[in-house]
């Protein structure tokens, strides 16, 4: 049952395809590798610890969808064997959010870069976190924009350089973390590349979650960022997250600021519950619209809120 692909690439070479061997090929289109990222880049490690995380968790894969943007990692959603769309830069979460309140019985999950998510979608993230919308937000932050050449993004630490600041980024970048707590996630967790474990782990914890969960992945682009800025090889970068990630669960996210080649915090750092849109607009209509009320949570009544 395998097929061996024929593009003559050194990536294809050991990413033969097989229908056989990998264990997640049921999560994957396997027709539709290789894929387009760099050896060692931590997207695919990502996408394969959210694939053992629905395992784990045993989802019904008609029931997951993936929304993705654009970039490298909004690549993710044409590799996943699962509804999945790609949509416009930055895009992800309205196209997301409406695909919730159409179905509230999907769970629905975004993959973004976060030059995706947080430059041009930001507004759009932090408005979903602030209404907690039940979907599940993954963040792979690769502190540049890596598609486009590895220019400047808003998580690009201080000093850093890439192509669009030769001589260093000298603005604040975001922290993510704080960022998506401070709006009101309810869920928010960072974790690299290199703590498979621990992220599959926080990765069912966030889709079991009810409302806005967040989970940031911390993988610096292993081809632009690491060149320019004479960082090595993935493999030193895996070096790298072992020697300066620390875990920390009890911090305040507002204590996780990444500086460039400094200490990393880790961890889970919010883990509440509040009720979600979808919960505080129930009990708001009910109680407006009583017996005319139909509950947008059923498949059978939700085109027909509050109808005569
Ligand atoms: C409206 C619009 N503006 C700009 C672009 C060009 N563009 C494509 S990918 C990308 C950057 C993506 O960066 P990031 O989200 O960090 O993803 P990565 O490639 O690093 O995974 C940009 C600016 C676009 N496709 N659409």
């Amino acid at each position: 049952m395998s097929s061996k692909s024929t593009t003559k690439t050194p990536q294809a070479e050991r990413v033969t395809t097989t229908e056989d061997i990998h264990p997640m090929t049921g999560f994957l289109r396997m027709d539709r590798m290789p894929h387009i990222w760099c050896p060692t880049c931590g997207i695919g490690t990502t996408v394969k610890c959210f694939a053992a995380a629905l395992d784990k968790e045993n989802y019904d894969l008609d029931k997951v969808a993936v929304v993705s943007g654009i970039g490298c990692t909004g690549r993710v959603a044409g590799y996943m064997k699962l509804d999945s769309f790609h949509t416009t830069h930055g895009r992800a979460i309205p196209f997301a959010t409406g695909l919730h309140l159409a179905n509230p019985e999907l769970k629905v999950v975004v993959f973004s870069g976060d030059g995706d998510l947080i430059a041009i979608g930001g507004n759009h993230f932090i408005h979903a976190a602030r209404r907690n919308i039940d979907i599940t937000v993954i963040c792979i932050n690769n502190f540049i924009y890596g598609m486009t050449g590895g220019q400047c993004a808003p998580t690009t630490p201080l000093t850093a350089n890439t192509s669009t600041t030769p001589y260093g980024n000298y603005e604040h970048p975001f922290n993510l973390p704080h960022l998506a707590t401070s709006c009101g996630a309810v869920y928010v967790a960072r974790w690299s590349a290199l703590h498979i474990r621990r992220l599959t782990k926080s990765l069912q914890e966030a889709l079991r979650k009810k409302g806005f969960s967040f989970v940031e992945v911390i993988t610096p682009c292993s081809t632009l960022y690491a060149r320019r800025n004479k960082l090595g090889t993935g493999l030193d970068l895996m070096n790298y997250y072992h020697d300066m990630c620390e875990i920390d669960h009890d911090v305040h996210p507002e204590d996780v600021d990444i500086n460039f080649q400094e200490n990393i915090t880790l961890g889970k750092f919010v883990d509440i519950e509040k009720p979600t849109f979808l919960d505080c607009l129930e009990d708001g209509y009910k109680e407006k619209l009583g017996d005319k009320y139909l509950s947008v949570r059923s498949s059978h009544t939700r085109e027909l809120v509050g109808h005569d």
